[in-house]
């Protein structure tokens, strides 16, 4: 693990983003941890968080044309990181969000920001059984634009539909990378190293959730 993965896990658990309970996911699985990135809710907050996403993109090296933020909750990520890119890595990067409810006066449409055309790097939460994703990619399918890759905060390494991970069914029915600033691993590499019971306590059933759902 890279120094600024532990503290983006760090500043994640510091904003209550990464959260250890009991928590009924979208696929239904009932998960030991939550990762909640809509409470990354402040300014010096969505500053830092579009830092790793930049940090975690540019270490990837994946070339792409423009950024794209899923509505809702990736329009707030993309915007921070497109800030970011510009900020601290030099690099001016067009970007693009759509709305859920395409709008029929004013300008129209559901697209906002620069043309959804070219290499798109998709910017998102959380990837578990890889259901939100494949929506995404359908909105870029019509654009007729191609993926360059996805790039999230948190890669959870659980079951897909078969059994590949969700990321790896993602990578390969759509040929392109997952970019990810912290993964499952990395979170539990983080808990062992804690000297704490409670953290010890939080690893045994992420691992138990992991035999059952992960790859
Ligand atoms: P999949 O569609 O199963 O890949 O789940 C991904 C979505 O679930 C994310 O976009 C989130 O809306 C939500 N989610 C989280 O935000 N954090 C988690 O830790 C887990 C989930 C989830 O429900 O699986």
């Amino acid at each position: 693990m890279k120094p600024y993965q532990r503290d983006f896990i760090e500043f994640a658990i510091e904003q209550n983003v990464l959260r250890f309970g009991e928590f009924t996911l979208k696929s239904g699985r009932v998960s030991p941890y939550f990762f909640n990135a809509g409470l990354f809710s402040s300014g010096q907050a969505l500053a830092k968080l579009g830092r790793f996403y930049a940090a975690s993109l540019m270490e990837a090296n994946v070339p792409f044309d423009v950024l794209f933020g899923p509505a809702y909750k990736g329009i707030p990520l993309a915007t921070t990181t497109a800030v970011a890119l510009y900020d601290h890595h030099n690099l001016d990067t067009p970007y693009v969000f759509n709305r859920k409810e395409a709008k029929t006066h004013g300008e129209g449409g559901s697209l906002v920001g620069a043309a959804l055309a070219g290499r798109v790097m998709i910017i998102d939460d959380v990837i578990t059984a890889g259901t939100a994703i494949r929506e995404v990619m359908a909105i870029i399918q019509q654009a007729n634009a191609s993926p360059a890759g996805v790039l999230i905060a948190l890669d959870r390494q659980e079951r897909g539909q078969g059994e590949l991970s969700a990321i790896q069914e993602v990578e390969r029915d759509f040929g392109m990378p997952v970019i990810s600033i912290v993964s499952l691993n990395d979170i539990m590499t983080y808990l062992a190293e804690q000297d704490s019971p409670e953290f010890a306590q939080h690893l045994d059933a992420v691992k138990a959730y992991r035999d059952q759902y992960g790859i």
